[in-house]
C-alpha cells in the first residue's frame, strides 16, 4: 500500500497498525476539509460573492467510503452532493472546488467545465489537449452531471450497459475499443438524493438494472428531505431503502 495514497489499498491486503492509522487520519482530514469548503461556500453565496452554491456536507463518510471502492476505469454518474467523492477519488481539490463556484472560465482552473456547468456539476475529461480519447481504463471517471434530479439514471445505466457488452461480445476487445475498457471490469457508480428517487427516470432504471443484471452501484443520500419537503409526503413506506426490496435479487 502506498502511505501517500491509502484509498487505494485492497481489501484483503494485510494493513499493518501504523497504516491503519495514517489511513484514518488521512480519512477525517479530508471529511473535516470537505465540511469546511461547504461551510465557507454558502458564506460565499450568501454574502453575494458566488452567485449559487450546492454543497455535500453531512454526505463526507459515506461518500469516502464509497471512493475506497471506485477503481481506475470505473464511472461515475451522480449529482451535486458529490464533492468529497470527487476528492476523495482524486479528482477534485479544494481550489478547483471554488474555481468552479465562481464559475472561472478557464479549465485549467476548473477541469469539470469550465465554469459552463451549474455549480456543484462534476466531471471528468475524457479527451486529452488534442482532441483524441484518453486512456479510460486507466482514470477514475466521471460523467458530466446535469441539472434535471433523476437525469444522471438513465446513463448510469447505460455506462454499466456498457460492461456488460464489453464482458459478452469479445469482437470488442481489440485495439479500438482498449481504451474504454478492459473486459467489461469496469463498473458504473451512481448517487442520488432520496426526494429524486420519487422520479420516474430513477425506477426505470433500477427495473432495468434489475433485468439486465448489470455492474451498476448505486448510493441514495437519504437525508429525509427534498429541498423542504420531508418524505413522508414523497416516498412510499417514507423509505426509499424499503420500498426497493421487492427488487431484491431471488
Ligand atoms: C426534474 C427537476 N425537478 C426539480 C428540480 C429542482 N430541484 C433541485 S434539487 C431538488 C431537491 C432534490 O432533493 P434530493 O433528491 O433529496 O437531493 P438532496 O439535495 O436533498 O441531496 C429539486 C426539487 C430539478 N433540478 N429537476
Amino acid at each position: 500500500m502506498s502511505a501517500n495514497n491509502p484509498s487505494q489499498h485492497e481489501a484483503k491486503q494485510e494493513i499493518s497498525f501504523n497504516d491503519f492509522k495514517e489511513i484514518v487520519l488521512h480519512d477525517y482530514r479530508l471529511a473535516n476539509e470537505s465540511r469546511q469548503v461547504s461551510l465557507l461556500g454558502r458564506k460565499e453565496v450568501l454574502t453575494g460573492k458566488a452567485k449559487f452554491g450546492i454543497f455535500g456536507d453531512g454526505k463526507e463518510i459515506a461518500q469516502i467510503a464509497m471512493a475506497k471502492v471506485f477503481r481506475n476505469g470505473d464511472f461515475r454518474s451522480g449529482y451535486y452532493r458529490d464533492q468529497t467523492f470527487m476528492m476523495a477519488s482524486g479528482l477534485l481539490t479544494v481550489q478547483e472546488f471554488f474555481a468552479q463556484l465562481y464559475a472561472h472560465p478557464d479549465v485549467n482552473a476548473d477541469p469539470s467545465s469550465a465554469g459552463r456547468l451549474m455549480n456543484g456539476h462534476y466531471a471528468t475529461r475524457l479527451l486529452d489537449e488534442t482532441g483524441n480519447w484518453k486512456d479510460l481504463t486507466a482514470l477514475k471517471n466521471s460523467s458530466g452531471d446535469i441539472s434535471p434530479t433523476a437525469g444522471q439514471m438513465p446513463r448510469l445505466l447505460g455506462l454499466a450497459l456498457a460492461s456488460k457488452l464489453y464482458r459478452s461480445n469479445k469482437s470488442l476487445n481489440n485495439d479500438k475499443f482498449k481504451k474504454f475498457s478492459v473486459n467489461g471490469n469496469e463498473v458504473a457508480f451512481g448517487t442520488i438524493g432520496d426526494a429524486s428517487t420519487s422520479e420516474g427516470l430513477f425506477f426505470e432504471a433500477i427495473n432495468a438494472a434489475g433485468v439486465l443484471q448489470v455492474p451498476m452501484a448505486i448510493s441514495v443520500w437519504d437525508d429525509g428531505y427534498g429541498i423542504s419537503v420531508p418524505k413522508k409526503f414523497q416516498t412510499t413506506k417514507q423509505s426509499i431503502s424499503e420500498a426497493l426490496k421487492g427488487f431484491e435479487k431471488n
